[in-house]
């Protein structure tokens, strides 16, 4: 594994940092061993059994995830911010064989492993000791699962083999020019790529530090910014939004020592949804720093960026990376020849995932002619491409989450008050899209936001929670008697104004 002899050059310099804590390359290499000796247990290899794990970001998190590589396993993160079910879901569609965690969430985990009759470790009751000797692991093997939202009801597992996750991370520091003197704050979920992949997996593939927060504590990060502490920045757009509202209301002293510290950083990167080029401009106004947009995608990490060198255009996503492959199709099946018409985005190259887990026919339907199709269309202008949406309007983009109106549906539909429902994403300028929700009410039901609100805390996490409610006699469709749910948007947007 690349990422493990790489690691061995940079073992004395500092590879987390986390509260005042920092921790070496050399305690990584030797504590993400001793996590795998000790869930191999008596076998030389764990031969792609999935290890699911819920570990908040810090050095506990990288020996666990590396643990996994390193004894042969297949490493299924879990999202800290998952209720009951979807650990659930997570934890048996991966068919987990062990599920790792600390000791602070190991009261939450531990009744549910009980429960489905998986084994439950807790990482820092490991002891340590001498490893034992590790497998050889060939970079064709699975690696990761990741969940991820799609045109179907429940989540997809998006298997990454080590191969494409090495020629993911391999064309990010190439082209972004990551370096061993670099420092980045880690504020991301690492349940999803941006996390794992953009920030903490090409920091460390570098040699670079970097500095873990457990959630997006701006107060705490921008202590820091003020500091001069980070030389790369990478965030959603939300983010930055919300950042740019914080220093609207931050005391003039320390809003200069915060803009200093982003107008000195060497790189400031925003993905995982549109920037509009409002905010882009507002961000150089305030810090001098022209953000540098990318699209992504978890079935096939990065594929388009803005240059490092050169014109970052507002509103524009850049060429593609190293090693990436990139066409765009139109409706009609045809390969897109010239610029100023869009198509669907088609990509190819080593950083495409392997499949689907156990689910064949939906890895076979997203490949076109051996492209994988990324349901994102996009548009070419003076070099540059464009994203101008996405075919499917269940898929909703909210505060970079990618969230699936059908599974939000079907949870929805299990409230007692609602009959029908019909789940769409609104214009949102904090967080892209906001999630709403049209119902038809069951005879003699009511049924409030509050109420709705409280009752989905339960069983789905607070970025899938409807914020706008709208009660209606009945719901648009069309001559088939499907939903139409641009009318349904519409609705919510007129209701704005
Ligand atoms: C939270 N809230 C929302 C919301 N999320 N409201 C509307 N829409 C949403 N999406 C509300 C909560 O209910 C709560 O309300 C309040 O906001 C604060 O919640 P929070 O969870 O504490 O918010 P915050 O910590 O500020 O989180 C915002 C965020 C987070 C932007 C930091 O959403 C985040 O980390 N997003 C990044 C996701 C990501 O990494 N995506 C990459 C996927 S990979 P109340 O009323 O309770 O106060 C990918 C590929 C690629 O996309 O290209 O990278
Ligand atoms: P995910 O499935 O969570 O990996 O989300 C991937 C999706 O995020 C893509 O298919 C796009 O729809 C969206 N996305 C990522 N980056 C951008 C960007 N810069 N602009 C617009 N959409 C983006």
């Amino acid at each position: 594994m690349k990422l493990i002899s790489l690691a061995k050059a940079h073992g004395d310099s500092v590879a987390i940092f986390h509260g005042q804590t920092e921790y070496t390359y050399q305690q990584l290499l030797h504590h993400s061993a001793v996590v795998a000796s000790s869930i191999l247990g008596n076998a030389n290899d764990l031969q792609e059994s999935r290890v699911a794990y819920l570990v908040p970001a810090g050095f506990d998190y990288v020996t666990v995830q590396w643990g996994i590589w390193r004894a042969g396993g297949v490493a299924v993160p879990l999202s800290l911010s998952a209720t009951e079910p979807e650990l659930e879901y997570t934890i048996t569609d991966s068919d987990a064989q062990r599920v790792i965690t600390n000791t602070e969430l190991s009261t939450k985990l531990a009744p549910l492993c009980q429960r489905l009759g998986i084994p439950l470790t807790v990482v820092d009751e490991i002891s340590d000791g001498d490893p034992q000797p590790l497998p050889m692991i060939q970079s064709d093997r699975r690696a990761m699962i990741l969940y991820t939202s799609g045109t179907t009801n429940k989540p997809k597992g998006v298997v990454s083999t080590h191969a494409s996750v090495e020629s993911q991370i391999e064309a990010l520091v190439t082209a972004w020019q990551w370096q061993d003197s670099d420092v980045i704050p880690l504020f991301l979920p690492l349940h999803h790529i941006h996390g794992i992949i953009n920030v903490l997996s090409c920091a460390l593939w570098s040699g670079a530090t970097v500095d873990t927060f457990s959630h997006f504590d701006a107060d705490a990060i921008l202590d820091q910014v003020a500091k001069n502490r980070y030389s790369v920045f990478m965030a959603v757009p939300t983010i930055y939004v919300k950042l740019i509202q914080l220093l609207q209301t931050t005391p003039d002293q320390q809003r200069q020592q915060i803009v200093q510290g982003f107008a000195e950083m060497r790189l400031m990167v925003s993905g995982s949804a549109a920037l509009p080029a409002s905010v882009h401009h507002e961000w150089t106004n305030l810090t001098g720093q022209a953000l540098l947009e990318r699209y992504g995608m978890t079935e096939i990490g990065m594929a388009l960026s803005n240059p490092h060198t050169g014109e970052r255009r507002p509103g524009a996503v850049g060429q593609p990376l190293p090693n990436v492959k990139i066409q765009l199709k139109s409706e009609a099946g045809e390969i897109i020849q010239t610029e100023g018409t869009a198509g669907e985005i088609q990509v190819q190259g080593p950083c495409v995932f392997l499949e689907y887990w156990n689910k064949p026919e939906a890895t076979a339907d997203s490949f076109d002619d051996g492209w994988f199709r990324t349901g994102d269309i996009a548009v070419i202008e003076s070099g540059y491409f464009r994203i101008m949406g996405r075919q499917s309007v269940d898929i909703i983009k909210s505060g970079g989450y990618k969230l699936s109106a059908l599974e939000i549906e079907s949870v929805l539909l299990d409230h007692e008050s609602i009959e029908q429902c019909a789940v769409v994403g609104v214009a949102d300028d904090t967080w892209g899209e906001a999630v709403a929700v049209a119902c038809v009410l069951q005879p003699d039901s009511e049924l409030d936001l509050k109420e709705l609100k409280t009752w989905c805390r339960t069983c789905m996490s607070t970025y899938k929670i409807p914020k706008q409610l709208k009660i209606v006699e009945q719901l648009p469709r069309n001559a088939m008697g499907k939903i139409q749910k641009p009318a349904v948007t519409r609705m919510f947007s007129e209701d704005q104004g």
